[in-house]
């Protein structure tokens, strides 16, 4: 990929060999810089070719991608945990610079072992290879033809290195010659024979003679320019191929241009204009309504699905009397519903802001189980989308009343796609992580003894129900606040139990109820608002609340797994 590729054409490689013009060095240090050199960006231009490969059959079959999709999906859960805790939501970023770093680390490996006549580099690199295809053809949307960007890349890049590995031979008995009289090291002796012997090669030898046709002790000077513009040449392919296979893949496959022409459908019933009381406007309180560029994303998927509506299409299936079959234009035969709803995922600790409120517009999920019939004895509603991730949903959840959806709008757009267009799920009352499936191609009804879904996999629990919850937002933690009276608001949530009160306790004070704004939907969550008139000093201010059922939250303190972190949220605020 491109990334590996620049770091191959890094200043770090060519310094080595810029000292080794000097007169009396090593060459055999010479020539390991070299192949050092050639290893890296022979393997950055084998993953730029397998990218322009992989432009029109998917960015998902580029070997870095497969690669790293099969490393998410296989990392345990505390590792990612881990990672996730050091460096946020950049922890794709990481992967692919982790990956980078050990394609280069075994790319230089294979670089400096391979000969013209013992091409264990090239088998190095055949042997990653075939691996990468292997892998991309195990990923879930993958066909055979994912394998061709891997093997490809992989057969022109061992061509390269071959040819590469020649001239560098042919370079380094030519210095061998040159700085012999002077007298080099016995420990050179082994590695000269060597050399020496495979410098004959037809065609390299040859050309190498055309430079060398000076004088001796310039001709080493000319020939390892060469050989830099050689390997320049290679390291410029591997960025050209890289970059053109991500723009002309992007270009192909795209959605975006087809999404902004989507004509949403108008609800018959339109979610009625937001009560204003709902949203308080107070300096630092999250809006009622999360715009879509600040909601949260949270997905395995290393690039975004590209679903477009004409190849979409949901199997409803499995314990149903009747299978359900639809495309993207047979949900306008159905009625269109429009709800507010706030996501939350169950990764989003205490304080944390993985959580957003939106009005999404969609299809009635319950009635489309309702139409495929489910058989009495099955009990969990399991949803995959098209980059093979699961969510498992208790069908008696889906189908209690609550709006359920087939979501197709997201506050008056078409969904984002980033946040599953064309199609998703969304479920008031669960966590997105059993429930809200982006890119949503397949509903299989079945049972929670012979399904698991994917993070119930990897140790989080079968079942999410959202845990009633609360954040202050405003003062933020470590803040510095006037005298004079401060306004502590938050946000509060129990979708679809909905909240009865919020209070706050400042120090180890009594709780006192904070002023709520009002609820449009018990799905959603409410603001509140307490004020406060502090004494100068420092103070912890704390939150809790109470849900619609009476049950106020639990201040026992968990951690995220299994099932969703517990606990007050608190800030620590100066007042002076
Ligand atoms: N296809 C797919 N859908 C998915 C996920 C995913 O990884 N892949 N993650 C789920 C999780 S854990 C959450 S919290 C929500 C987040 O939805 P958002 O990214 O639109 O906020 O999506 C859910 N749907
Ligand atoms: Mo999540």
């Amino acid at each position: 990929m491109t990334s590996s590729g620049t770091r191959g054409t890094s200043p770090g490689t060519g310094g080595t060999q810029r000292d080794d013009t000097r007169p009396g060095t090593d060459p055999a240090a010479a020539g390991s810089g070299l192949r050092t050199a050639s290893g890296i960006l022979t393997a950055g231009f084998a993953l730029g070719a397998a990218e322009l490969v992989a432009a029109p059959i998917g960015s998902g079959s580029a070997p870095l991608t497969a690669l790293g999709g099969t490393v998410v999906d296989h990392t345990p859960d505390s590792v990612r945990e881990r990672v996730i805790g050091l460096v946020g939501t950049n922890d794709k970023l990481v992967l692919f610079i982790l990956m980078a770093a050990v394609a280069v680390i075994v790319a230089a490996f294979a670089g400096r072992i391979e000969r013209s006549r013992r091409p264990v580099g090239s088998v190095l690199f055949a042997v990653f290879g075939l691996a990468a295809a292997g892998v991309a053809v195990t990923r879930p949307a993958a066909s055979w033809t994912w394998a061709l960007p891997s093997v490809i890349g992989v057969g022109l890049a061992i061509v390269v290195l071959r040819g590469l590995t020649r001239r560098i031979e042919a370079y380094e008995s030519k210095r061998e010659t040159t700085s012999r009289a002077p007298g080099s090291g016995s420990a050179d002796e082994d590695h000269a024979t060597a050399s020496g012997a495979e410098v004959s090669g037809p065609v390299d030898a040859g050309r190498e003679t055309d430079s060398g046709a000076t004088t001796s002790g310039s001709s080493a000077v000319v020939d390892r320019r060469g050989l830099m513009r050689a390997l320049a040449g290679v390291g410029a392919l591997a960025v050209a191929a890289g970059v053109a296979g991500r723009f002309i893949g992007s270009k192909l496959h795209s959605v975006s241009a087809e999404r902004a022409a989507v004509q949403l459908p108008v609800p018959p019933s339109p979610e009625p204009s937001i009560d204003p009381a709902a949203d308080l406007r107070i300096p630092g309180l999250t809006p009622y309504l999360t715009a879509d560029r600040d909601f949260y994303r949270i997905d395995t998927a290393l690039t975004v699905p590209q679903v477009s509506t004409e190849s979409w299409s949901l199997r409803v299936h499995g314990m149903v009397d009747r299978e359900i079959r639809l495309g993207y234009a047979d949900l306008k035969a159905r009625r269109p519903i429009e709800r507010l709803v706030t996501l939350t995922c169950v990764s989003n600790p205490v304080g944390g802001d993985l959580v957003g409120n939106a009005r999404w517009l969609g299809y009635s999920l319950a009635d489309l189980l309702a139409e495929a019939g489910p058989h009495p004895d099955a009990d969990m509603v399991l949803s995959r989308s098209v980059d093979g991730f699961t969510a498992g949903s208790p069908l008696a959840t889906l189908t209690d009343g609550r709006d359920a959806m087939l979501a197709i709008g997201m506050n008056g757009e078409p969904l984002p796609i980033e946040h599953g267009y064309p199609v998703r799920l969304v479920v008031p009352g669960l966590y997105g992580y059993v429930s809200a499936t982006k890119w949503v191609t397949d509903i299989e009804i079945t049972r929670f003894d012979r399904a698991q879904a994917y993070w119930t996999k990897r140790g989080w629990s079968e079942r999410g129900p959202i845990k009633t919850g609360t954040r202050i937002d405003t003062p933020r933690d470590g803040a510095s606040v006037g005298g004079g009276r401060v306004a502590v608001a938050g946000v509060a949530w129990a979708q679809h139990r909905g909240i009865n009160a919020v209070e706050v306790q400042i120090d180890d004070g009594p709780w006192q109820s904070a002023r709520l704004a009002a609820e449009p939907t018990i799905d959603s969550w409410r603001q509140w608002v307490y004020d406060w008139t502090p004494t100068s000093g420092t103070h912890t201010l704390r939150a809790r609340a109470t849900d619609g059922t009476g049950q106020v939250q639990t201040s026992e303190v968990q951690d995220v797994v299994p099932d969703g972190a517990t606990g007050y949220p608190s800030v620590t605020v100066r007042v002076g």
